[in-house]
């Protein structure tokens, strides 16, 4: 640095490139240091009340998300990046090492070759056998994506416009889930301040009832749709299944720790395809034992006011089956039961 003003201040017109490599020099320890805070605020800052599988500010990876499938995608992610990043280190070396070593100021002239044999089989075989190590783990992960078997319950999804209905099979549990209120409210009222919308902490990403499942279950999906084609994503879990009208879709998924995932709808389904959030609420097995019996004791009564009274029953196979379950009936319907079933938390 002493050195690029020395020169400047001895010829102004000679020393201006040599003052602008010092510059550069003085720049380098400074980008260095902003890239290091860069790496570090990946994991430093969270966004208020932010589950445990939400994006970070400023992160810069994918997340792992907390069940077995994100694990597995993300660690399919993380092999093909370190693949990519040895290829592009070795390649882009090459490439500088030869346009520096054999430049034209130096001399070098074209080769003179067509074909080499021995050249074109490594630059064949080479990308085969890392297209092939590739492949193999993830058909395996592939195939673990649509193992169902051992869930211990299941879960019957429905895509309706513009909300979603959760069944728990075989338990006469079962209520929709929609946009909150209070997004819905601000969302649509035009007087809507940008404050008004900030001060709530998930603007279109609450819902009135989350689906409440236990950690640590196998929990099988099946996913399917009453009116158009939508589909039940939540990132944190490592897919997104299409919910298709007349045709029952399954995934899975072991929650690994109790929070609160959010997802979307993510097929374009219509004018309110961005207001139908998804809200996963995990729990402990005990909690969520006791949340059941809560909805069960709620939907049971509902059906038979009148003669009931007298008779301590608990419910019958009839009152399990939900009558708006599965038969197309009209979202409105569904509705009026979620109210009643309204969920814990
Ligand atoms: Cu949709």
């Amino acid at each position: 640095m002493g050195r690029a003003l020395a020169s400047h201040d001895a010829n102004r017109h000679s020393g201006f490139d040599v003052m602008q490599a010092g510059r550069f020099k003085q720049w380098i320890p400074r980008w260095a240091s902003a890239l290091v805070l860069l790496a570090l605020s990946t994991s430093a800052f969270a966004v208020p009340g932010a589950g445990p599988a939400d994006p970070r500010e400023w992160q810069l990876n994918m997340g792992r998300g907390v069940t077995p499938l994100s694990q597995h995608a993300y660690d399919a992610h993380m092999m093909v990046l370190w693949v990519c990043v040895v290829i592009g280190v070795i390649v882009f070396s090459a490439m500088a090492y030869a346009m520096f070593k054999f430049r034209k100021s130096k001399g070098a002239v074209a080769a003179q070759f067509s074909h080499n044999t021995t050249a074109e089989i490594i630059w064949t075989v080479i990308p085969v056998l890392i297209l092939i190590g590739l492949s193999w783990p993830a058909t395996t992960k592939l195939i673990a994506m649509y193992d169902t078997r051992d869930s211990e319950m299941t879960v019957k999804v429905t895509g309706y416009q513009w909300m979603w209905k959760y069944d728990y099979l075989g338990e006469g549990v079962a209520f929709t889930s929609r946009l909150d209120r209070d997004s819905d409210r601000l969302r649509q009222d035009k007087a809507s301040t940008q404050e008004e919308i900030r001060a709530h902490t998930h603007y279109l990403l609450d819902v009135d009832n989350p689906l409440v499942l236990p950690v640590d279950t196998k929990v099988r999906f099946v996913v399917t749709a009453d009116d158009v084609i939508h589909s039940w994503w939540v990132p944190a879990f490592g897919w997104k299944q299409d919910a298709i009208p007349g045709i029952v879709n399954e995934n899975w998924a072991t929650i690994r720790e109790p929070g609160i995932y959010r997802g979307q709808c993510a097929e374009l389904c219509g004018k309110d395809h961005g207001f139908m959030p998804i809200v996963v609420k995990a729990v402990s097995k005990a909690e969520f034992r006791q949340w059941l019996a809560a909805e069960k004791a709620k939907n049971a009564p509902a059906p038979a006011p009148a003669p009931a009274a007298a008779a301590p029953v608990g419910p019958t196979p009839d009152d399990a089956a939900p009558p708006a379950a599965g038969d197309g009936a009209p979202p409105a319907t569904a509705q009026v039961r979620s109210d009643a079933a309204s969920a814990a938390g």
